[in-house]
């Protein structure tokens, strides 16, 4: 549904702001929330701030979200002001609240809005630019799991329960595939193909959590590149951000999030599947910058699973714009009818070029674990 400006105008009045309100405008290519960057006179001073729309189709209880949100910045901006650390507003999202004290506020047509200070000087990137900027980008996901790892109870609320959960993707698939209510499945049938020959190996994650083979920790949950934000001046990974889906899961999930969109220089919606490469030296710089943060508290078993971790998210994702095509359309936003088709055969290609390296990919990652330093 589209948003007015009338709309906006006034639910972002509602919030803790001094000044001149001066106008907002539409902002960012996130799937899921509509996002809203402000200007505002304070004194003679331009100063923005990013609003918005949480999708509460997706996000059912807002106010749970947003009380994770709040408890997650304030821990690691206690964490960077004890280190010593400067800039720390740029550093980790910072929550505004509403006049009344809430960290939402309601729009006239039941929307729940937020609204975060602007991290000036900063953009989020699509493709990675460079194996160095593949190494900051693991390292910020990697610091990140370990900031939260002492978090202090209580147990920060499911945004989405099963967000990951491989077995209840395909429990979804199969019943919007029995329905096809477009009639879309036989164009789909070689993507449904695929889907069904590797059912099996999409539940390692999940199952080994289940088990307890690995360890539930504090984890983003979609550490897709485009939720860092990336320092202006040198490049440097500066701010981890969207930051609805941080709840209990696998560090896996995160650094297989980041493998799927950091090691291939093709966007997720690239037509020309022939671009849709796994590039095993942006794999390498990537892992080297996460384990430079996380292997000290990595155990065993995650290690052994970090390459799968890539290929089972692309799965997840694969699967899930797949089902979404198939239902219909609608969860992602989308900006041409193929869109969620295209992701999914996009990510499809990138899993079989991972295949075609798997062996090679292994051998990077147990020189790393290897590695001492
Ligand atoms: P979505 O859940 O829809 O993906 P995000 O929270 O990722 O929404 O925001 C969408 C985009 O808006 C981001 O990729 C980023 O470019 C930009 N953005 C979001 N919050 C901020 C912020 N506080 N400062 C600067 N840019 C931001
Ligand atoms: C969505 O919110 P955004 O655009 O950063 C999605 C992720 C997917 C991603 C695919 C809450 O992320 O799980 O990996 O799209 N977020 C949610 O691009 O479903
Ligand atoms: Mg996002």
């Amino acid at each position: 549904m589209e948003i007015s400006q009338e709309t906006v105008a006034a639910v972002v009045r509602q919030f803790a702001i001094y000044g001149e309100f001066e106008g907002a405008s539409s902002f960012g290519g996130g799937h899921i929330n509509d996002t809203f960057l402000s200007k505002w006179n304070q004194a003679g001073i331009t100063v923005r701030y990013t609003h918005q729309r949480i999708n509460h189709h997706i996000f059912v209880h807002p106010d749970e979200v947003m009380e994770n949100i709040e408890r997650v910045t304030n821990h690691i901006r206690e964490k960077l002001r004890a280190a010593g650390e400067t800039d720390w507003s740029r550093r980790t999202l910072t929550v505004v609240p509403a006049k009344d004290g809430k960290l939402y506020a309601r729009d006239s047509e039941g929307g729940w809005w937020r609204t975060y200070l602007f991290v000036e000087g900063a953009h989020s990137e699509e493709v990675t630019a460079s194996p160095k900027e593949a190494r900051f980008l693991g390292a910020s996901i990697g610091n990140f799991q370990k900031q939260l790892a002492d978090l202090p109870p209580p147990r920060l609320h499911d945004a989405i329960p099963d967000f990951h959960n491989m077995e209840k993707r395909y429990l979804r698939f199969y019943e919007v595939l029995s329905k096809d209510a477009l009639g879309r499945a036989k164009e789909t049938a070689a993507e449904i193909a695929f889907m069904k020959e590797n059912e099996e190996r999409g539940a390692i994650l999940i199952r080994s959590l289940r088990e307890g083979k690995i360890p539930e920790r504090i984890t983003h949950n979609d550490t897709k590149m485009n939720n860092i934000l990336v320092d202006d001046s040198d490049s440097r990974a500066l701010c981890v951000i969207d930051l609805d889906t941080v709840m209990p899961g696998t560090s896996l999930f995160d650094v297989g999030d980041l493998i799927r969109t950091v090691t291939t220089l093709a966007t997720e919606d690239e037509l020309d599947l022939s671009k849709v490469k796994f590039d095993l030296g942006y794999f390498e710089a990537l892992l080297e910058g996460y384990l430079s943060e996380a292997r000290d508290f990595l155990t065993p078993a995650e290690l052994a699973l970090i390459a799968e971790s890539g290929r089972n998210i692309t799965h997840i994702m694969a699967l899930r714009f797949l089902t979404d095509y198939l239902d219909g359309d609608h969860y992602y936003h989308i900006s041409r009818p193929s869109h969620n088709i295209d992701r999914s055969r996009n990510q499809i290609a990138l899993i079989r070029s991972m295949d075609a390296q798997w062996e090679a990919a292994l051998t990077i990652v147990s020189g790393l674990c290897g590695k001492k330093g």
